[in-house]
């Protein structure tokens, strides 16, 4: 039988700098699910590379002394040895100064020019050179600047063509209205609001002032705007008008594209605008993640503030660093990244919790049997209990690799290796040992434990691909064991398996000592990170206990968040309080747009006498706390606590 084609595309980046944390976060993302849907027997075609064009590489190339294509083939090395060492296990790479490529989108410009799609006229506008972009005067920020980089722009004009995009303008409102193309769908208010409401404006498809892009074939003035050249690569990396590959039946229209917010537009209007224009099958879901922010502002390569990839991974390995951005991120919020967080977490899930769970079980195999378990078996009491966490855990991950909730995906998996090391304190096996008598009651705690073990990393093997096949080697696995297929089985593993003492899988990191080095390798960029100075605003008058305990405070999930209408400094959240659901007015719309806060959790004030806010009743208060700068910062706790727990 012939496998299920599925297709999944990174952004390609620009290579106008070295890749950072942020590109990881895509790629690795993009990965996992790749060598997820490979587990489950798809015929996977995973696409990443670079968008080579643009007056930013022309510029940076001339700074260099050197030609924009000499520029980008070094960066493009360093992008390709980053995916190496993380592990990506890409199908195909393009990059947009392939030949085959540039010839393809020369064909699709002139086709939508023939089509009457694309016009020539005149472009006036405000440019954002380090962003590539054009903006309306009303999508400026505050000051007058860009609103993704906050740069000047400066104004612009050229004889230009543009592509009509009111055509397409219902079907594309209906697009991301109507269906689950665009994942999370909250974000499809913003875009039909922002742009869509007030009427697609055309866009500006070629540019004249500078020279390092696609020429239009049919005037040679003109080079093809760098954001029709760069989605054109999720089909001519196919082979679509183009004899390089074959592929374009086989996996066009694409299952996912993944990208962070900021070129949501492009992916959601502009993309399907094309699509339409060319008569084209439009590409199933849209994934947009937030961005990994670090003191607040994107993590990129025009700020100056990338963290090395390269730097941590060597440190703590590649597997690790995947783990925690995968964790740290929920679909549609922005992610802060802190290295301390970091080796927090690497010490407590992977060092504390599965690395653990490993060693001591394999540990007790070696030490109780000496390596090789019994075929005995008695059940107990706990078992039924682990057992039933182990087997449903395929179908929970599954259903969050569908929903592209990596992070939920690996919390379902880490409650079960957490569930594993609860069962060892649970039965003892230590107590069970001093008794021959216990020998099969003992050989069959240990043989669950291994099979908890298989199944977790079997699901985790797409995750930290580098790492599981080290604990499968520990724990027996011959290959069959661990295929996905037996995930949501137990026993799977002989009864009489041998174990084999390992290496040691996440050794633990001394927090202080690392974070000092940190800071001295990565010196400035972590010094930042340290805590602002703050003038401490003098302490409340004293209260007693019982003051205190009239407050109640809960852990809450932000199900989903608007702006209230008229206002703008007001959120009105929709939360599950644990006790049915409650709805809260915030005055944090400054700082907060609804999907940094949509998924996650808050404490609210959940005892707040209720009031209305510009006309919105609101029933508490979320917690949040002040910033030097005047601004305010939600306070997030952990998302494992549950809905409704007290917090004193
Ligand atoms: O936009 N946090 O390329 P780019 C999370 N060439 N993700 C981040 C990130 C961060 N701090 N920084 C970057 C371009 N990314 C275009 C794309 S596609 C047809 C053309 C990731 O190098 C994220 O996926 O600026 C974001 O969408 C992408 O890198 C932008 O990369």
């Amino acid at each position: 039988m012939s496998k299920k084609p599925y297709y999944i595309t990174t952004p390609i980046y620009y290579p106008s700098g070295n890749p950072h944390i942020g590109h990881c976060y895509t790629t690795v993302a993009c990965d996992s699910i790749a060598r997820y849907r490979r587990m489950q027997g798809y015929d996977v075609m995973f696409l990443t590379g670079t968008d080579e064009h643009g007056l930013k590489i022309e510029q940076k190339a001339a700074e260099a002394g050197i030609t924009p294509k000499e520029y980008v083939d070094d960066i493009v090395l360093n992008f390709k040895k980053l995916w190496s060492f993380m592990n990506i296990s890409y199908d195909r790479y393009i990059r947009t100064t392939d030949n085959y490529h540039i010839e393809t989108v020369q064909k699709i410009f002139k086709a939508l020019y023939d089509k009457g799609y694309i016009y020539k006229g005149e472009y006036t506008g405000k440019y954002c050179t380090p962003c590539e972009s054009f903006w309306t005067e009303s999508q400026l920020d505050e000051n007058g600047c860009c609103p993704e980089c906050h740069r000047e722009v400066t104004e612009a004009k050229e004889e230009a063509y543009f592509l009509k995009m009111s055509p397409f303008a219902e079907r594309i409102e209906k697009l991301l209205t109507e269906t689950d193309y665009l994942q999370p769908k909250t974000r499809a208010t913003e875009l039909v609001n922002n742009f869509i409401k007030p009427g697609l404006e055309d866009l500006c498809v070629s540019r004249t002032t500078f020279k390092w892009g696609i020429p239009v074939t049919f005037d040679d003035k003109h080079v093809v705007y760098v954001w029709i050249d760069a989605l054109s690569n999720y089909i001519t990396a196919l082979g679509f008008w183009n004899g390089e590959y074959n592929d374009y039946d086989k996996f066009w229209p694409a299952d996912v594209h993944m990208v962070a917010k900021d070129i949501m537009r492009f992916h959601a209007i502009i993309w399907p605008a094309m699509l339409m224009a060319l008569d084209l099958p439009l590409p199933k879901h849209l994934a947009v993640h937030g961005w990994i922010t670090f003191n607040g502002q994107k993590m990129s390569k025009s700020l100056g503030n990338v963290v090395d990839p390269f730097i941590l991974g060597e440190r703590y390995g590649a597997d690790s660093i995947r783990y925690h951005i995968l964790r740290e991120m929920a679909l549609g919020a922005d992610s802060s990244f802190s290295n301390e967080i970091m080796i927090n977490r690497i010490n407590s899930d992977l060092a504390n919790g599965l690395g653990n769970l490993v060693s001591r079980t394999v540990a007790m195999v070696g030490k109780y049997f000496d390596g090789t378990l019994i075929k005995d078996r008695q059940e107990g009491e706990f078992d039924s209990e682990l057992k039933e966490a182990v087997i449903s855990l395929k179908a929970k991950v599954d259903d969050f690799i569908d929903k592209t909730q990596l992070n939920n995906a690996l919390a379902e998996i880490f409650k079960v290796v957490s569930r594993a090391n609860k069962y060892i304190d649970e039965t003892a096996p230590w107590l069970l040992a001093k008794d021959e008598a216990n020998k099969a009651r003992l050989a069959t705690v240990l043989y669950n434990l291994l099979e908890a073990i298989r199944v977790t990393t079997s699901l985790l093997s797409a995750f930290m691909p580098t790492t599981m096949p080290k604990v499968w080697e520990q724990i027996g696995c011959t290959g069959d064991d661990t295929v996905y297929e037996n995930a949501d089985k137990f026993g799977a593993l002989p009864a009489d398996v041998t174990v084999k003492k390992g290496e040691i899988l996440f050794p633990r990191i001394d927090v202080d000592k690392e974070i000092e080095e940190l800071n001295a390798i990565i010196g400035n960029l972590a010094e930042e990170e340290q805590e602002p100075e703050i003038e401490v605003t003098p302490l409340a008058d004293e209260i007693t206990i019982d003051d205190f305990a009239k407050v109640d405070l809960r852990v809450a999930l932000v199900k989903s968040c608007e702006k209230v209408k008229k206002s703008k400094k007001l959120l009105c959240l929709q939360l599950d309080d644990g006790m049915g659901g409650r709805q809260v007015v915030s005055g944090i719309a400054q700082w907060y747009a609804p999907e940094d806060l949509i998924g996650k959790k808050v404490l609210v004030v959940a005892n707040l006498k209720p009031v209305k806010l510009c006309g919105v009743e609101s029933n508490g208060m979320i917690c949040a706390a002040d910033m030097p700068d005047g601004s305010c910062k939600v306070i997030f706790p952990d998302m494992d606590l549950p809905c409704g727990a007290k917090a004193r």
